[in-house]
């Protein structure tokens, strides 16, 4: 149990630099996932050095202890939280328990020892899905707790939630430079094909491979096919938070800030998309006894294209490099 009175015997440090150098040593939390993965290869493109990770084997993120003996150990000055656990429609609504609890553990533990051990700026990564379920669309960072969440996914928006909340008074109370992004759908390279717990691009490039590979007649879709996505390339996103930690502040950004493309497609139109870069002939059919989930998640983009950031890939063009992938690990 955290000692209250050694938790406020510690002084805040003062933040000597706001930009990240080459030798600054940054944590990757979740590097193995879709974002770590990304984050770690644009922050070693772009020339730093001092980049360190833990696998969950050998630093489990919901335990604090653990937790703070790596952050005492290691004092890293900055970190982005990518790790988390996730998942696609199902997966959110089959296990709602660790969806929360693992969430909710993994911020706490590493924004507090952040706090704790002085480093000098966190970005903790969120998802468009904290916002309520019927916003007004595109959706402005003000919407946020401005009405009821998606029930597929409440479990996953509450602790994300709670970490927008935790870097907010963190920031607030103590001084810190912890800030939060606010991601839509993402894809790309490294992401999870497994079609019980992926989101819906991965899923789709597999059953197309499968189905072509197989000469198999249909390809199922869950749901109507008719609520709307926005998909973001997992680079650009990567881009976009080193774009951020590298220049800007809680200061300038507000309490989080929306990463997206600023347009959305409709799932059965994704389909007829992936289903033509997959070379799939037959037919597309539709099970409606699986979730639809949000009907529109479209983020408004327009506070980070304002200080001069906006996607660079085009979304036909993110989905040929990700089934590039999947056949380079499926084959
Ligand atoms: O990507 P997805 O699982 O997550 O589903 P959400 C998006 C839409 O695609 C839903 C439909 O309407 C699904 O019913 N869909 C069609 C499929 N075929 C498939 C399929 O084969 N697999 C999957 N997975 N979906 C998640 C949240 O919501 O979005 C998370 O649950 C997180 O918390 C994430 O926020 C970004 O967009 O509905």
């Amino acid at each position: 149990m955290t000692n209250w009175l050694s938790v406020t015997a510690i002084q805040p440090m003062t933040i000597m630099s706001k930009t990240m150098g080459p030798d600054s040593k940054i944590y990757v939390a979740g590097h193995r996932g879709l974002v770590g993965s990304a984050l770690v290869r644009k922050l070693t493109g772009a020339g730093y050095t001092n980049i360190i990770t833990r696998t969950s084997k050998e630093l489990d993120l919901r335990r604090q202890g653990e937790v703070e003996a790596f952050f005492d150990k290691e004092k890293p000055e900055y970190v982005f939280l990518a790790a988390a656990k996730v998942g696609g429609i199902l997966a959110n609504s089959t296990y709602k328990a660790e969806f929360i609890y693992d969430n909710i553990m993994i911020a706490s533990n590493v924004i507090h020892s952040a706090y704790n051990f002085g480093v000098k700026k966190l970005l903790n990564l969120g998802s468009s899905c904290i916002y309520p379920k019927h916003a007004p669309q595109p959706m402005k960072e003000e919407y946020l707790l401005s009405g009821a969440l998606e029930p597929t996914n409440e479990p996953y928006a509450i602790a994300k939630i709670a970490a927008i909340k935790l870097c907010h008074y963190y920031n607030e109370q103590y001084g810190t430079n912890f800030i939060s992004v606010m991601p839509t759908n993402l894809y790309g390279p490294c992401d999870n094909f497994d079609l019980e717990t992926s989101h819906v691009l991965p899923a789709l490039i597999r059953k197309f491979h499968d189905a072509r590979a197989q000469g198999i007649p249909s390809v199922t879709i869950w749901g109507s096919g008719s609520p709307y996505r926005e998909f973001l390339y997992v680079d650009d996103l990567a881009d976009a938070c080193i774009f951020l930690m590298e220049g800007y502040g809680h200061h300038e950004i507000g309490e989080f800030i929306n990463i997206g493309t600023g347009s959305d497609i409709r799932i059965k139109d994704l389909a007829v998309m992936i289903k033509g870069i997959v070379g799939y002939k037959d037919e597309i059919e539709y099970d409606r006894s699986k979730p639809d989930g949000t009907p529109k998640k479209l983020l408004d983009v327009s506070r980070i294209g304002k200080l001069g950031w906006k996607a660079g890939t085009r979304l036909e063009d993110g989905i040929r490099s990700t089934y590039e992938f999947y056949r380079s690990v499926a084959l």
